[in-house]
Parts: structure tokens; C-alpha cells; sequence
């Protein structure tokens, strides 16, 4: 098993718990934690036992803090666009991970941290959860995807008014507005993600797979080209097991008995 320096990945009964692990810095996103949540994003995506991820944070503080100040603070043009690139580019892998991903916000996300959890299909927050975007206050702007997640998401008026006055959101703030879809007390919030976890498992893992497909791409295509899409993965269902043993169950009114039990 790969051992990992700023993050643990522990998997158990289909579900991939990653943590980032920086506790002291309030997991802040150095170059390393990011190069290693790609390696730990590869290693679940071929992992054909795991069929949800968990993302949290180490403590009981932050989930992520934002990007490593400290480590940003000196670059210059190009490596700001770079780090913003490499960024960018490994929140898209996350975002587009065969398995349905699900950030446990267990307190700070600011920065980088809010991107991350908008990389994420669900958002479940502890009542202490936190989110921001307070780049402007550091002279940039957000740089891993909130410009373009966060209005996706919660709108546009909403994501400017969050992102040009910096402000903080607390949970219920951020549940109201689309951002949170759960606020649950801090000591349950794994047991909480298990749990929505163990729900999307009772489905067909290949069902859950292309509706996630079908949601990413068709946001990205004209909505003739989305329903066509939808279509093509609707139809190349028909081509599996799991589309025969979901239908026949229903039918011979039994449960139905997925490749991930
Ligand atoms: N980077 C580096 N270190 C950090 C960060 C961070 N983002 N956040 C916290 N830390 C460190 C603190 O410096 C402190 O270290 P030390 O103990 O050595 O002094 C330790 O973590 C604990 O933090 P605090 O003492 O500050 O804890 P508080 O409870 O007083 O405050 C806060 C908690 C409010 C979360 C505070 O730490 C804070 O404001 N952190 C910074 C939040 C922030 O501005 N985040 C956005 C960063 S920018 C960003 O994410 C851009 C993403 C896109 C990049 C694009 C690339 C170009």
C-alpha cells in the first residue's frame, strides 16, 4: 500500500476514506498534498472494490484552510499560473472520478478548501464547517475552480457577492444556499458520509457511474447535445448485468444483487 506523507486513504466495505493530513497548517494544499491527492485519486479510480469516496480533513478544525500561503507567497506569473494549472487540474480529475465522491466538511474550508469541496458530487458539513473564498483579501483570485464551481452551483449574484467581499459562511448559511446539502453535528459527520455512502451502494454501481458521467459532460454541452449524450449512456445499459439483474429483480420482487455486494 502506498504510503503517503500529507494525506491517509483507508478503504473499508466500498468506501475510500481520504484525509488530508497537514493538522498543524489547518491541512493546507502545499505542491505535495496536491501531487499526492492525484496519486491517491489514480489509486481509487482503478480500485474496482471502492464505489463511493469520502475527502475530509485531519482534526477537528479545518478541512482546508486554503492553499499553503506560506508556499505561494513567492511565486512569480508563471509559476502562480502554473500552481493554478496543476491545481485545476487535479480538482477536474477529482470532479471526474468514476466514483461518486462525497467531501465531509468537518470545519474550515476557505481558499483552495472550498474549491475542493466544489470538486465533490455531495457536500455533507459539520455545524462548525466553514466556507469562503477569501483570495481577494490575498491580492488573487480563487484559482482551483471557484470562479467557475461556485456559480455553477449557487449562482452567479451569490458566488460574486461571496467571492469579491471574502466573507465567511457558516453551515446553515451555506446548506440554505445550495452549497452544504447536509449540516449534521460534528461527531456524527463521518458516520453521516458512510451512511449517504452506503445509500448510493444500494444502487447499480454502473447506474450511479453514467448518471454521474451524464450530469458532468451534459453541464458542458448545449442542451440537445446533453439529451443526447443521456441517451447514449441510457442505451449502452442495456449492454450490462447490472441493468438485466436490476429489471429482473424488480420484477421477481426481490432485492437486487449489484457486482458491489
Ligand atoms: N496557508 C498556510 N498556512 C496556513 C493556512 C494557509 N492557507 N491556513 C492556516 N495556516 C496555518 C497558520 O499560519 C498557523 O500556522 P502557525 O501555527 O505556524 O502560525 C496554523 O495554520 C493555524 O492557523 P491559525 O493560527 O491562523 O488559526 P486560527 O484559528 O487563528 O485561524 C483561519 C483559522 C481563520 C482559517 C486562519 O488560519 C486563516 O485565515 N487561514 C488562511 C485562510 C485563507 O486565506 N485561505 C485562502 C488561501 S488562498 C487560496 O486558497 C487560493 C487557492 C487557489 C490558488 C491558486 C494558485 C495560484
Amino acid at each position: 500500500m502506498t504510503e503517503y506523507k500529507t494525506l491517509t486513504l483507508e478503504k473499508s466495505e466500498g468506501i475510500a476514506i481520504l484525509k488530508i493530513n497537514r493538522p498543524k497548517m489547518l491541512n493546507a494544499l502545499s505542491l505535495e498534498v496536491l501531487q499526492e491527492l492525484t496519486l491517491a485519486l489514480d489509486a481509487v479510480e482503478i480500485d474496482p472494490f471502492v464505489h463511493v469516496l469520502i475527502l475530509t480533513g485531519s482534526g477537528e478544525k479545518a478541512f482546508v484552510a486554503g492553499a499553503d500561503i506560506t508556499e505561494m507567497k513567492e511565486k512569480n506569473a508563471i509559476e502562480g499560473r502554473d500552481f493554478s494549472l496543476f491545481g485545476n487540474a487535479v480538482f477536474s480529475k477529482l470532479e471526474q472520478l468514476r466514483q461518486p465522491t462525497i467531501a465531509a466538511v468537518n470545519g474550515f474550508a476557505l481558499g483552495g478548501g472550498c474549491e475542493l469541496a466544489l470538486a465533490c458530487d455531495i457536500r455533507i458539513g459539520a455545524e462548525n464547517a466553514k466556507f469562503g473564498q477569501p483570495e481577494v483579501g490575498l491580492g488573487i483570485i480563487p484559482g482551483f475552480g471557484g470562479t467557475q464551481r461556485l456559480p455553477r452551483l449557487i449562482g452567479i449574484g451569490k458566488a460574486k457577492e461571496l467571492i469579491y467581499t471574502g466573507t465567511n459562511i457558516a453551515a446553515e448559511e451555506a446548506y440554505r444556499i445550495g452549497l452544504l446539502n447536509k449540516v449534521v453535528a460534528a461527531e456524527e459527520l463521518i458516520d453521516e458520509a458512510k451512511a449517504m455512502a452506503e445509500k448510493v451502494m444500494k444502487n447499480s454501481p454502473l447506474g450511479v457511474e453514467g448518471s454521474k458521467k451524464a450530469i458532468n459532460q451534459g453541464l458542458q454541452m448545449n442542451l440537445q447535445q446533453a439529451l443526447a449524450l443521456e441517451s447514449e449512456i441510457f442505451g449502452a445499459l442495456f449492454a450490462t448485468e447490472d441493468q438485466k439483474e436490476g429489471m429482473a429483480a424488480f420484477i421477481e420482487k426481490r432485492k437486487a444483487q449489484f457486482g458491489n455486494k
